[in-house]
């Protein structure tokens, strides 16, 4: 556990950091005990703690085809796509492979001396004209459903800022009073990485995709994000979330996702907006919410409606005072909500 007391002493001085990861290195038993918290949802009272990557959750692992989906809306597009567009992309490609391989070898032109005169076949016509209209309704009807479903968004219960910038995030949470910046770590033996500053290790993920600060958000919470950018237009993207929106200055897109599986998810900008276009990852943290408030609450900001209860709960017992039953149900009521 010593690298989780190292990344405690760093929220309190980020500088040390540094000093901290070069004498605790973080070992696979931290980790599989990290795994082992978040499985069994055990909660860890007080202190946020940083969860550790696992292999091939939310991380490009070699292999083919789409990165294993975490939200209901990436699961029903990864099943879209693997289950109806590639089937029915292999079926026509086969068949109009089979059509000229057959046009090819019955009407060659050694067999064919005297070429068929054929113009117009009715029926034909109607075949090649029914069929595709058949095939593209086919991809139309589940193709709307899922941008239905994806453009329909519920309420949020967690809203994040994100911002490009050339080349790295900026992160605010206005409703928490958080705001992050977010940079790629370097690795340790980067010649440009500044003396004492942190650098990447195992725990904070694998290399071009491990950052410093991540987006933190509550586990099984509807998060929105509204995505703009300061300089030039960049692209904020979670592949295992199914999530890609442009980030262009002046405008703000929404997008929103819902992951119930703690975890770390990492991403990329994924519009060529520069030099170091390559080198702005994105990682979201997904964690208990108890863990999302200690983390809101080490960032300094707090948690919205905290403030409100305390004043319901105040007028409650005003109520009580005064007598007034109705009024401190009321009272009562509007703190439980809050
Ligand atoms: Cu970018």
């Amino acid at each position: 556990m010593g690298w989780v007391i190292a990344a405690a002493a760093a929220f309190m001085a980020p500088n040390a950091m540094a000093a901290a990861t070069e004498t605790v290195e973080p070992t696979a038993d931290t980790a599989a005990e990290t795994a082992v918290a978040v499985d069994t949802g055990t909660e860890i009272e007080g202190a946020y703690m940083p969860l550790t990557p696992e292999p091939a959750v939310g991380i490009p692992d070699g292999r083919m085809g789409l990165q294993d989906q975490y939200t209901d809306i990436g699961q029903q597009a990864a099943d879209f796509h693997n289950n109806w567009l590639l089937v029915l992309c292999v079926v026509i490609s086969i068949f109009v492979l089979a059509l000229l391989g057959y046009a090819m070898i019955r009407f060659r032109r050694s067999a064919n001396p005297e070429p068929s005169r054929t113009s117009h076949n009715t029926m034909i016509e109607v075949i090649w004209t029914v069929v595709p209209v058949l095939i593209l309704v086919a991809i139309a009807v589940p193709s709307i459903k899922l941008i239905n479903a994806q453009y329909n968004a519920p309420p949020a219960d967690v809203t994040v800022k994100v911002i490009g910038n050339q080349w790295y995030w900026t992160y605010e949470y206005p409703d928490h009073g958080v705001d992050l910046v977010s940079n790629m770590l370097k690795e340790q033996d980067d010649p440009t990485l500044a003396e004492g500053a942190r650098y990447r290790t195992d725990a904070d993920g694998p290399a071009l995709l491990a950052v410093d600060e991540r987006i933190v958000i509550p586990a099984g919470k509807t998060v929105k994000f509204l995505v703009t950018s300061a300089d030039v237009i960049h692209a904020f993207a979670v592949p295992a979330f199914w999530t890609k929106m442009d980030a262009v200055p002046g405008r703000i897109n929404e997008t929103w996702v819902k992951v119930d599986r703690p975890g770390v998810y990492f991403g990329m900008c994924s519009e060529l907006c520069g030099a170091r276009h390559g080198y702005m990852p994105v990682a979201v943290e997904v964690v208990p919410e108890e863990q999302f408030n200690a983390w809101v609450a080490s960032k300094g900001g707090s948690l919205p409606g905290v403030e409100l209860a305390a004043e319901d709960a105040e007028s409650e017992a005003d109520a009580i005072e005064a007598g007034d039953e109705a009024g401190a149900e009321e009272a009562a009521e509007a703190a439980v909500e809050a």
